[in-house]
């Protein structure tokens, strides 16, 4: 029997079963069965060429400017529309289910950074299995910063199949990767230590683990709630955490509360901090462009560094555009591939110092709108 029909049989074995408590140990340890024979099946379609690649993304484009934004949607929606309006790219727009067969990418300029949006052919159902380009769509996914996932007003439920596609192609949304450490020993069999209240039992925890090979080891669990469905997703090794922005297009077609339906459907009631992760668009007639701007900007987490030359005037014009987070060996490898290694000390002026023109090391934490000089061992400064 191959791994297709062998997953097929765990699959139907899980749907036989009824899910409760009794069954909840039998169906954990079949949803790792799977996972583990799909990511066999992956190694063996893949084989040593998954590892290799680099900035190649498929579909012969290549990455560019400060991040990678993907349009994930189904056909007709709107993708094309949207990354025309966007950015300065001219992508084929079609009134019939016609499918771009390629990524098209197109470049927008937003607050001093350069986000890189890229088009890709429609996804349908059943992609993450092979269907149509759906592999090869979810593997350019896999290597993007942020998923926009467009939606036509008229069939918000597309929501669903996307994100259960998604899944199935191993990227998790909106998502943290688990607080979980495993210490491999070489006897002594499998120990968990807890150090928060967690869903999944430790004798499943222990059966998993056994499952992908791991008899002597300890595993740590700092993550609330640990699931087993997270432990899989560890041990599988292979997940990709993104965060998302869902895009409500065509809204020139119905009314405001139409809308407001579909948003509070999708993102509840509450929507304090969720005004970034749901935004209501018309592609055709420019509708909310601009606040879709600013929460794709948001949600990919920039700050802005300025560089100053030591003994030099601020560049406030172009700022260096980084990941909130990030240190100044970051800005260092960003401005060349040996900066870091010549480097000797920073000063910093701004949210992330202790006081004005702070000496600062690599390991140092930069905030928005910091000021930066970078000075090296021969003495010159960038
Ligand atoms: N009314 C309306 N039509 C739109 C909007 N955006 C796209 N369309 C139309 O929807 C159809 C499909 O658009 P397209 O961008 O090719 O969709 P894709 O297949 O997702 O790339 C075209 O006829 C577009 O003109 C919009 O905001 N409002
Ligand atoms: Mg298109």
């Amino acid at each position: 029997m191959g791994i297709p029909e062998k997953i097929k049989e765990i699959q139907d074995q899980i749907h036989r079963t009824q899910i409760n408590k009794a069954t909840e140990f039998h169906i954990g340890l079949l949803k790792a069965k799977i996972a583990r024979l799909k990511r066999e099946m992956h190694e063996n379609v893949h084989g040593r060429t998954m590892h290799s690649g680099g900035e190649n993304i498929g579909f012969d484009v290549r990455k560019a400017g400060d991040a990678t934004v993907v349009l994930i949607g189904l056909p007709s929606v709107g993708k094309s529309t949207l990354l025309n309006s966007l950015t300065n790219a001219r992508s084929r727009v079609a009134s019939y289910q016609f499918t771009t067969l390629t990524a098209v990418p197109g470049m927008l300029h937003y607050r001093g950074a350069k986000i890189q949006v890229l088009d890709l052919p429609g996804i349908i159902e059943g992609a993450s299995g092979g269907k149509g380009f759906g592999k090869r769509v979810l593997s350019v996914a896999r290597s993007a910063d942020l998923v926009l996932i467009v939606l036509d007003v008229f069939q918000p439920h597309h929501l669903s199949v996307l994100k259960k596609e998604l899944a199935e192609g191993g990227i998790r949304l909106d998502e943290q990767p688990p607080n979980i450490l495993i210490e491999k020993t070489s006897t002594g069999g499998i120990s968990v230590n807890a150090q928060v209240p967690i869903k999944a039992s430790e004798r499943l925890i222990k059966e998993i683990m056994r499952l992908y090979g791991l008899h002597n080891g300890r595993l740590i669990i700092r993550e609330p709630n640990l699931t087993d469905d997270q432990l899989i997703d560890v041990l599988n090794g292979n997940r990709i955490y993104l965060p998302s922005v869902i895009v409500l297009n065509k809204i020139d077609l119905v009314n405001a509360s139409f809308v407001q339906e579909i948003k509070s459907k999708i993102v509840g009631n509450n929507n304090n901090n969720n005004n970034n992760y749901f935004i209501a668009v018309s592609a055709d007639s420019g509708i909310n462009i601009d606040v879709l701007k600013e929460a794709i900007y948001q949600r990919l987490g920039f700050i802005r560094v300025y560089m100053r030359p030591k003994g030099g005037e601020t560049d406030f014009k172009e700022p260096l555009i980084i990941k909130n987070g990030a240190t100044v060996q970051d800005v260092c490898n960003k401005i060349h591939r040996n900066m870091a290694r010549n480097f000797r000390y920073g000063l910093v002026w701004g949210k992330s110092a202790k006081f004005a023109g702070q000496k600062v090391g690599l390991d140092h934490k930069l905030a928005d709108e910091d000021v930066l000089t970078i000075v090296k061992v021969s003495g010159t400064s960038t």
